[in-house]
């Protein structure tokens, strides 16, 4: 059954789109204008839109179809399970066969002593219960002061109050009213762009160090958590240097506090192993797990906390849930795609065949004179775009005039590329082709090329 909407023509979409569709950070006049790119089908890695344009989808969704697209198993587990038991709650001292399975195998997919699982729908309330979460434990323990989350500038926690306060992004904070008590920021380690003249291990140490001055500062009696992504995604794949996270790590086991891994975007395979923890040798109490868990087929997301964090956790009521918590027909999907991750071998692919395989060609890209840096981790990438690459200038144009054109360009290519300011992003699919990841490469260059003959033709290619 084909739903009717998807036969009208794209002009009429967009027109009802634009009349009765509110879009997620978007400026809806200026979308209104032009409407909205119409999405109808996808297989594999590639988007087809209602005009009939195929693109290849180089962002994976948002950071999440990480099977790829098209995938029949999952509809089915869905169907099976809807045609079961479509809808069950886990609060009333029930729970039921798809929210058990998961939980178990969460348990064993997780590093470390991460073996129980708070169920949300998505990343943003995932990390809302962190904040409960964590205040609850240390109050269990008698230790209620401890409850200030340290976050950092530039992190992407979600949309919610609690998630976009964890957040480090100015412009959500500017509206709503955020961020909420008790919620403070560190610095990024972002070398690029604010490293200066130090070299990036030198910086790295240092931006690190700066959790533990925050720690000093706020009194370590009043700090109930650090949390931060293992990369950076949102905030442009920030691919932190290596002496960031043993740091972090020191001063996290020498200090009373808990570490929150968001593994949101870094999860489930997308740094080319299972977590971004693994990847960096963190050790977390608690991780954030949303998007890659179902590989976007359904919406779901967690807490996963440790032993010591459950048994604290458990003595008491914890006065929080959602309907949707541990959703039966989400559990389903989650678990047919762990299934295709692991028994496909896809987490490991990335890691010995396609990453290094499109590291090597991502970094060719940086001889590009409009690259300043190519960055990557596993299956997630980023080209800072700058008009002096030796002293590792910034455009005097507005942040994100230039990674906007360069975007254009992209789909214009048929390659969805993402911008953040002036940094262009890819997360692909993680079942991405050697050849597929060549015609990114291919499409992307050909835009770098074309935003520089603009840049050129309209007098923006000069530093700040
Ligand atoms: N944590 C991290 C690390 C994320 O990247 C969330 C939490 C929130 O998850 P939900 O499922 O509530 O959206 C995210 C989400 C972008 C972009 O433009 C990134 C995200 C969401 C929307 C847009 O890069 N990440």
């Amino acid at each position: 059954m084909t739903h009717l909407f998807n036969h009208l023509p794209t002009a009429d979409l967009q027109a009802l789109d634009a009349a009765h569709h509110l879009h997620p950070f978007t400026n809806g006049d200026a979308l209104n204008k032009k409407g909205a790119r119409i999405i109808t089908r996808a297989s594999g890695s590639t988007l087809t839109d209602s005009d009939g344009n195929d693109f290849l989808d180089a962002m994976a969704g948002l950071w999440c179809v990480n099977i790829g697209y098209g995938r029949d198993e999952l509809a089915e587990a869905a169907s099976n399970q809807m045609k079961e038991l479509p809808f069950y709650n886990t609060f009333f001292q029930t729970s039921h066969p798809p929210v058990v399975e998961l939980s178990e195998k969460l348990a064993q997919l997780t590093p470390g002593n991460l073996n129980h699982t708070f169920f949300s729908c998505g990343g943003s309330d995932a990390n809302d219960t962190n904040i409960r979460l964590v205040r609850q434990y240390w109050a269990a323990k008698g230790k209620p002061e401890k409850k200030t989350i340290i976050a950092r500038v530039n992190g992407y926690h979600g949309s919610t109050m609690g998630a976009a306060s964890l957040g480090g992004m100015a412009a959500m904070h500017a509206q709503g009213g955020l961020p909420i008590p008790d919620i403070t920021h560190i610095a990024q380690p972002f070398w690029w762009g604010e490293g200066g003249d130090q070299n990036p291990e030198e910086f790295g140490l240092e931006r690190a160090r700066a959790l533990e001055v925050e720690i000093d500062r706020l009194g370590e009696g009043n700090i109930a958590a650090f949390i931060a992504e293992p990369v950076q995604g949102a905030g442009a794949v920030i691919v932190p240097p290596s002496t960031y996270w043993p740091e972090i790590q020191r001063i996290c086991d020498e200090r009373e506090i808990l570490l929150i891994a968001d593994e949101v975007i870094c999860g489930f395979g997308r740094t080319g192993n299972w977590f971004g923890s693994e990847t960096f040798g963190i050790r977390p109490d608690v991780i954030t797990i949303a998007k890659g868990l179902s590989s976007g087929y359904a919406p779901i997301g967690g807490s996963v906390v440790s032993d010591e964090i459950a048994a604290v956790l458990n003595s008491d009521d914890f006065n929080h849930g959602y309907t949707y918590s541990g959703h039966p027909v989400s559990c389903a999907v989650a678990l047919e795609n762990l299934r295709i991750l692991e028994e496909e071998g896809i987490v490991e692919r990335v890691k010995t065949e396609t990453a290094p395989y499109l590291a090597e060609k991502w970094r060719g890209l940086a001889d590009h004179p409009l690259v300043g840096e190519a960055r990557i981790c596993g299956m997630m990438a980023a080209l800072e775009l700058s008009p002096d690459k030796s002293s590792r200038a910034k455009f005097a144009s507005d942040p994100g005039t230039v990674g906007t054109i360069c975007r254009d360009f992209c789909f214009e290519n048929k390659l969805v590329m993402r911008h953040v300011r002036d940094s262009m992003i890819i997360s692909p699919p993680l079942v991405i082709t050697k050849s597929e990841l060549d015609q990114v490469i291919d499409r992307a260059a050909k835009a770098l090329d074309q935003t520089m003959a603009k840049l050129k033709a309209d007098g923006l290619m000069t530093a700040a």
